[in-house]
């Protein structure tokens, strides 16, 4: 749906300040970042993550008495799915070196390194090969490979600032350095980066960078990476098996605790079939799709926090779930995208972010905490009511596309955002001459499963990487090092693995003991509430779901 008459009369003020405001960036004159003691308190006060009665202690597990968020307890505090005394683990009905459970960018690098490295390698994935948020990632991805300009130091501290300085620093070590080279491999696998004529790599800013740093395939990034090693993947046909619609529900366990496969369920079979391994890893993805405080989601259909649920009740700790990363731009309007990212990469090629009166009103360049509680401030009636109102009665605020072309040059932002171009387009809208909608939507989870910088969780044979994981990026991830995190971790998981499995070929008899286990503490906590996990996919036809997606007035109740 295009504008209607009321939005385009409310577009003429961005117009009206947009020659001043490209002027002011042209001379460099930036409008000011918070210093870092403003953040906190708009933080405290607009930040999501801080609204009162949003969370809960869970009450069972390894991580009992941790404060998170209460959708992420709900489906924490579940049962399994199945019952753990009717499943067959004495005849697997298959046999791998090294199962990969989930299909996005870690878990693909995961097996191709696995492979590499000797193991057969089995991917067992929810949804189709590559149905992940890796594929819908689109602005960029990390690396600090301009030698003199820029160094994995400043990469380091970057992400330290960008996670409160709260990150674990041996992963946020590991990260920075392993960098280059993870887009060296890529780069030569085949993944087309945006590129200067005489064959060096564009990058540009994210928000929280002191150097531009960010590589990218036009607004497409992610799914430029996903479909090359997706193809990288398929093609060790001797070593790598994909099983699609098969999403893992319960890990196994020896006698000695060591995690010896899974088991799956067939989503079109409705079966339950186990693969015994000498190696697991966990790569799952996020949780956009648990809706937290009734947010909309940039994610996929099949993030629901499964690898979360099955490692927790195998009792792996988890940490960094206090803080959800809500990415600033997600559209509101047309109603038809809403939730769907916006990426950061306009607002690093310099468009601002206004208010109804064509004000700016932050530093587009924040990082991503700090820059959606400055919107919802903006939005907010207990803020400064300033939002652009909806057709259909929410809030957002206007991120001026159209700068981008005046900045640099006629035609950029058709060349450089053609995914979001065509996406506009389609409505009726074109955004190289008309700005955005935009608010805070869903889009990663900080924090999950613990894990050090060899990818391995406290339970032997089992490893973690991608966002299932936790302590990277702290309590905020910045812009681009979620692609550079299921590259890098993804490939380390997968080396690490293969060499495991060469040591350790005597796997006791699989048992689902630690299901049965969890399940009496659950019932013993006194949790009544029927629920079950992992959830696989989001119910919409479930009134309560649809409810509180659809019905709940959250831009008006959040703050
Ligand atoms: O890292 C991300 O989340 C990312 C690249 C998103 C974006 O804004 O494009």
């Amino acid at each position: 749906m295009p504008y209607p008459e009321s939005l385009k009369k409310l577009i003429e003020k961005v117009e009206a300040t947009r020659p001043a405001r490209v002027e002011r960036k042209k001379n460099d004159k930036e409008f000011p970042p918070l210093k870092l003691e403003e953040r906190e308190p708009v933080l405290r006060n607009f930040h999501p993550d801080f609204i009162e009665g949003t969370r809960r202690e869970i009450k069972v597990g390894p991580s009992k008495g941790y404060s998170i968020s209460n959708e992420v307890v709900d489906i924490l505090e579940a049962k399994s799915r199945m019952n753990p005394d009717l499943v067959n683990l004495s005849e697997p009905d298959f046999e791998t070196d090294v199962l990969v459970i989930g299909a996005g960018g870690a878990g693909t690098a995961a097996a191709i390194l696995a492979a590499e490295n000797g193991a057969k390698v089995m991917i067992a994935t929810k949804l189709r090969h590559g149905d992940a948020n890796t594929m819908m990632a689109e602005g960029g991805i990390q690396a600090a490979d301009k030698v003199g300009k820029d160094s994995p130091y400043y990469h380091y501290l970057d992400i330290l600032g960008g996670g409160h300085f709260v990150n674990d620093p041996e992963l946020v070590y590991t990260i920075v350095q392993n960098a280059p080279d993870a887009l060296r491999w890529l780069e030569g696998l085949g993944t087309n980066f945006s590129k200067f004529e005489d064959g060096k790599m564009k990058t540009m800013h994210g928000g929280g960078t002191c150097r531009k740093r960010m590589h990218y395939a036009a607004d497409i990034t992610g799914a430029e990476i996903m479909k090359t090693i997706r193809d990288e993947a398929r093609n060790h046909t001797d070593m790598i098996d994909v099983i699609e619609f098969c999403p893992a529900v319960e890990i196994a366990l020896d006698d000695q605790g060591r995690c010896v496969g899974a088991v799956l369920y067939n989503l079109e079979t409705a079966e339950y079939l186990f693969v015994k391994a000498m190696a697991v890893i966990m790569a799952t993805g996020g949780s956009g799709r648990l809706h937290i405080q009734g947010f909309m989601t940039t994610n996929h259909y099949g993030a629901t926090a499964d690898g979360l649920v099955m490692a927790y009740r195998a009792g792996v700790p988890i940490s960094f779930l206090h803080t959800v990363q809500y990415h600033p731009t997600g559209v509101v309007f047309p109603e038809q995208a809403e939730g769907i990212l916006i990426t950061e990469k306009f607002r690093g090629a310099g468009a601002n972010v206004l208010n109804v009166h064509g004000e700016q009103f932050v530093y587009e360049r924040e990082p991503r905490d700090v820059e959606a509680a400055c919107i919802i401030r903006e939005c907010s009636p207990k803020g400064r009511g300033n939002g652009v109102p909806t057709p259909t009665g929410k809030f957002g605020v206007w991120l001026d596309s159209p700068m981008i072309d005046m900045l640099k040059g006629e035609g950029t932002v058709r060349k450089e955002f053609p995914g979001k171009h065509i996406l506009f387009r389609r409505f009726g809208i074109d955004i190289s001459t008309e700005p955005m909608l935009i608010h805070p939507t869903l889009h990663y989870q900080n924090g999950g499963l613990d894990i050090n910088n060899q990818c391995e969780t406290n339970i032997p044979g089992l490893y973690a990487a991608g966002e299932v994981s936790a302590g990277i990026h702290g309590e905020n991830r910045l812009m681009g090092n979620s692609l550079l995190d299921v590259i890098v971790f993804g490939r380390i998981a997968g080396t690490q693995a293969a060499g495991y499995i060469r040591e350790h070929d005597d796997a006791g008899p699989a048992n689902l003991d630690h299901v049965k286990r969890y399940n009496k503490e659950v019932e013993a906590a006194g949790i009544k509430e029927d629920r079950i996990a992992p959830m696989i996919l989001p119910d919409y036809s479930n009134p309560e779901v649809r409810e509180k997606q659809l019905t709940k007035d959250y831009f008006g109740t959040l703050s």
